[in-house]
């Protein structure tokens, strides 16, 4: 297996603890995104919209970082992340979903607006860091009164510890149950071995 990355970007964290949670190994390459790497034709050849990760196995090659982990779930199904009732799979994922889709939008209102064709404005940076703070809540009511997002620890913790490890490095308040929750996430080798530095 080889997994095309670069080691400021997210999305590839959490491919990263998974690998290391299945104690798979695998080769790196590094696509030097700030250069540009990403938007040349070798690398559109595995992934036409020119982002990582990508993850190369048996001659393949797997974009989007929660399909590399329905992928890693299915080739190496120990230790399970996945849980087996249908409901809580389905809740697993939904949390996959919106780690994704709101989470990132919020993520780049607040820190990157004009990435995004946003005004880059207090009023919009500050609108970006609120609706954060209520996905943060919503993981938060979670947390409350268990230790993992949904059972046993699974993809949906997996998908959310880079996001918001590194929202709360950036000044993010996440409050007790989930800065708890952080602190398990940090403890586990494999976010260890995923995320080494960048944990602080
Ligand atoms: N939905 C994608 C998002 C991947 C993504 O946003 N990758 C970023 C780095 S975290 C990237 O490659 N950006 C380079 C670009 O878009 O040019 C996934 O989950 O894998």
């Amino acid at each position: 297996m080889k997994l095309y990355w670069h080691p400021v970007s997210l999305m590839p964290w959490r491919v990263r603890i998974a690998l290391a949670e299945k104690g798979l190994s695998y080769e790196e390459a590094i696509i030097d995104l700030p250069g540009g790497a990403s938007h040349r034709p070798e690398f559109l050849a595995l992934n036409p919209f020119g982002q990582v990760p990508v993850l190369e196995d048996d001659g393949r090659a797997f974009a989007e970082s929660t399909a590399i982990l329905e992928y890693l779930e299915e080739i190496r199904p120990e230790p399970a992340l996945l849980p087996k009732s249908p409901s809580a799979r389905a809740e697993v994922r939904q949390l996959m979903c919106w780690s994704n889709g709101p989470w990132m939008l919020s993520w780049k209102r607040w820190l990157a607006p004009a990435s995004m064709g946003f005004p880059d404005t207090p009023e919009v940076r500050a609108l970006g860091r609120d609706e954060l703070e209520q996905h943060v809540r919503l993981l938060a009511a979670r947390l409350e009164t268990a230790p993992w997002l949904v059972g046993d620890y699974s993809l949906a913790d997996i998908c959310y510890a880079p996001l918001v490890l590194m929202a709360d490095r950036t000044g993010l308040s996440v409050g007790p149950d989930v800065g708890t929750w952080l602190d398990r996430l940090r403890a586990r080798p494999a976010v260890q071995a995923a995320m080494g530095p960048v944990l602080g």
